[in-house]
């Protein structure tokens, strides 16, 4: 596209035609650039770094790569290849940035200006957090986190916690965690975080931390800034500061991936309506879609395979256009009930955002 930014080198390898370059630190994935057999293409992979990728040296001997696991009985350094013979999973999940859908904030919230497309459904293998604790003979008690550090090179004369990659989650999470070597059959990209990543199914984007160096068990959360003043929600204008929710679990969201854009004409007649549905919480039980702005609803049918409840699930709703002016969205139902609401909810950084009308498309049917 005309005056697009430059693939950074980290990511050379995506497909530069299915991304919107924001920076060499953000890049999304397009949002008719999804596809609809369920999983998304690691070159159409969206990319967030909060400091600069190291060097792509650590991926060429990725068995040689080293994690400190602490906070158990007995605290070990391993190798992901002393990893690889300690168990193994695959889990379909979705991996999306906190502040996907910050780009539908009026107040301009800092930060990538993120549409749709910081988010992406994909394949992790690793070994189960919970069997590497097992061998190492379980979480010492009184532990309430866990707490992940990634394994970029920090520049000399910074203070390391105003800048650190280093996310808690609550211990419990290690249930369902992973510390995975591949993504989507292949082996894990530096991108996106090879040689291993801590991949925690259902919370937000950072606290996948990549090329994870440390896992630790600890009585506290981080006094690293990303998690003590970053990644909060609080009201606009506010600073960020440790009584604030963070951004853990991801809440109940879908989305319309074709149509794909506002302003689009279409040929009247049929039209399948598709997109992705997903929660971190209670599971996707539904989806319905409107061409009225919300007025009326229609019941969606899923399509593919259940890839479990931390994946995205696909679905289509078939409805036949008369010319005219359409205002296409969805809404995502839960097994408990609760629907994906109509409204943003405002806050400072645009954290969050699963409000169905700031995601909806208008296009003209003739
Ligand atoms: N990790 C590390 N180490 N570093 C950084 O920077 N970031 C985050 C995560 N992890 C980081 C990490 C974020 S923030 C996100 S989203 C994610 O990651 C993304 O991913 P990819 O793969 O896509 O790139 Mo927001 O919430």
């Amino acid at each position: 596209q005309p005056g697009a930014k430059p693939m950074p080198a980290v990511a050379s390898f995506k497909d530069a035609d299915a991304m919107i370059v924001h920076s060499a630190n953000g890049i999304e994935t397009r949002r008719d650039a999804f596809g609809s057999s369920g999983i998304t293409d690691v070159e159409r992979l969206f990319l967030r770094n909060n400091l600069g990728a190291p060097n792509a040296a650590i991926v060429e001997n990725p068995d040689a790569w080293k994690i400190e696991i602490d906070g158990v009985t007995s605290p070990a350094s391993l190798t992901v290849g002393d990893l690889k013979r300690m168990g193994l999973d695959t889990v379909a999940m979705v991996l999306q940035c906190s502040g996907n859908g910050r780009g539908f904030f009026e107040h301009k919230a800092s930060g990538s200006q993120w549409k749709v497309g910081a988010a992406g459904n994909v394949l992790w293998s690793g070994v189960p957090v919970r069997d590497v604790v097992a061998a190492l003979g379980g979480v010492r008690q009184g532990m309430r986190y866990m707490t992940s550090t990634g394994g970029e090179t920090l520049p000399p004369g910074v203070d390391a916690a105003r800048i650190i990659v280093e996310r808690s989650v609550p211990w419990t999470a290690m249930e369902e965690a992973i510390l995975a070597w591949e993504l989507n059959g292949a082996p894990l990209p530096l991108a996106h975080g090879g040689p291993l990543r801590v991949i925690i199914p259902g919370y937000y984007g950072v606290n996948n931390v990549k090329y994870v160096k440390r896992l630790a068990f600890t009585v506290d959360e981080t006094q690293a800034n990303i998690q003590k003043s970053g990644y909060r929600v609080r009201d606009i204008g506010k600073k960020g500061d440790p009584t604030q929710p963070s951004m853990w679990e991801m809440n109940l969201k879908s989305f319309v991936t074709s149509p794909s854009a506002d302003g689009q004409k279409l040929r009247a007649g049929l039209l399948q309506v598709q997109g992705v549905a997903f929660s971190g919480g209670s599971p996707v039980r539904g989806v319905e879609v409107s061409v009225d702005g919300g007025k009326t609803w229609q019941t969606a049918r899923f399509v593919g395979p259940h890839m479990g409840r931390h994946a995205w699930r696909q679905f289509v709703a078939q409805v036949n256009l008369p010319p005219g002016k359409y205002m296409i969205t969805s809404r995502a139902i839960a097994a408990d009930g609760s629907t994906q609401p109509e409204q943003r909810v405002e806050n400072e950084r645009g954290y969050a955002h699963n409000g169905w009308r700031d995601h909806a498309l208008t296009v003209t049917v003739a």
